[in-house]
C-alpha cells in the first residue's frame, strides 16, 4: 500500500541538470579541457565534490583538497546564477497537475535530493509548501546510490520505504531507491534506468493507478 511518494529534484520536477552541465562545462574549459553530454549523464544525482573528482579525473588533472573547494566554490556561484533566474514556467510539464492529483488521493509527498541547493530551486519555483519533507545534500552524508536520502524521507513521514515510490531520472539514484527497499520509477529513458521498477518519459496524463499497474504487468512480464 503506497502511502507516500518522493521526488527527486534535478531532472524530476525542473530541468536543472542543463544549468549544471553549463556551469561544470565552464569550469573544464577554465582548467583547459571540455567533456561530453554523454560524460555529462554520468554526474546526474552524484554530489558536488563526487562531480568534480569525476571530471577531474576526465580532464587528467589533480588538484589538493583546498583547490577542489575553490572549483567546486566557483562552479556554485555560476550554477546560481542560472537558478536565481527560476521561476514557475520551469517545472517540467505534468508535474504540478500529477502532485495535484497525489494531494487530492492524500498520498504524503516528500523531496529526496542531492543537492544543497534544493530549497533554493523549490523557493523560486513556488513547490515549498508542497512537500511535507524536505532531504536534500545539506541533510545526508552519503550521496546517492547510497540509499540514505531517501530513507531519511521515509523516517521523516514515520513510514516504511515499502510504502513510498520513489521518482528518480538517474541511474544512481534508482541504485539508491532499489538498495533501500523502495519501489522505484525511472523519469527518463529506458536505457539508463531499465533497472526500475517502472521507466516513465515524463509525467504528461500519468495517474498513481497507472504508475501501480504497468508496475505490476513489468513485474509479471519479468518474472
Ligand atoms: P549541488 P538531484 C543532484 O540533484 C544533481 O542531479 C547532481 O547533478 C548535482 O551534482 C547534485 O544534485 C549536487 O548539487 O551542487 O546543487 O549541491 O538530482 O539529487 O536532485
Ligand atoms: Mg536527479
Amino acid at each position: 500500500m503506497i502511502k507516500a511518494c518522493i521526488f527527486d529534484l534535478d531532472g524530476v520536477i525542473v530541468d536543472t541538470a542543463k544549468y549544471h552541465f553549463i556551469a561544470w562545462r565552464r569550469l573544464a574549459n577554465h582548467l583547459g579541457f571540455d567533456f561530453t553530454e554523454e560524460e555529462n549523464e554520468k554526474l546526474k544525482g552524484v554530489s558536488r565534490m563526487d562531480s568534480l573528482n569525476l571530471i577531474l579525473q576526465w580532464g587528467g588533472i589533480e588538484k589538493s583538497e583546498a583547490e577542489k573547494a575553490q572549483l567546486a566554490e566557483l562552479k556554485n556561484g555560476w550554477y546560481r546564477e542560472y537558478i536565481l533566474k527560476m521561476d514557475p514556467s520551469e517545472i517540467l510539464e505534468g508535474v504540478a497537475p500529477f502532485l495535484g492529483h497525489l494531494e487530492q488521493l492524500g498520498i504524503r509527498l516528500a523531496l529526496g535530493s542531492s543537492s544543497k541547493n534544493a530549497r533554493t530551486i523549490l523557493e523560486q519555483v513556488g513547490l515549498m509548501h508542497r512537500f511535507e519533507a524536505i532531504v536534500d545534500g545539506t541533510n545526508i552524508t552519503r550521496s546517492k546510490p547510497d540509499p540514505q536520502v531517501f530513507e531519511l524521507g521515509a523516517e521523516a513521514m514515520n513510514l516504511n520505504p515499502g510504502e513510498c515510490l520513489v521518482f528518480e531520472d538517474a541511474e544512481a539514484g534508482i541504485d539508491a531507491a532499489l538498495a533501500g527497499g523502495f519501489l522505484a520509477v525511472g523519469v527518463g529513458a529506458e536505457e539508463n534506468l531499465g533497472h526500475a521498477h517502472l521507466v516513465i518519459p515524463n509525467f504528461i496524463g500519468l495517474s498513481l493507478q497507472a504508475i501501480l499497474d504497468g508496475i505490476q504487468a513489468r513485474a509479471e512480464k519479468h518474472g
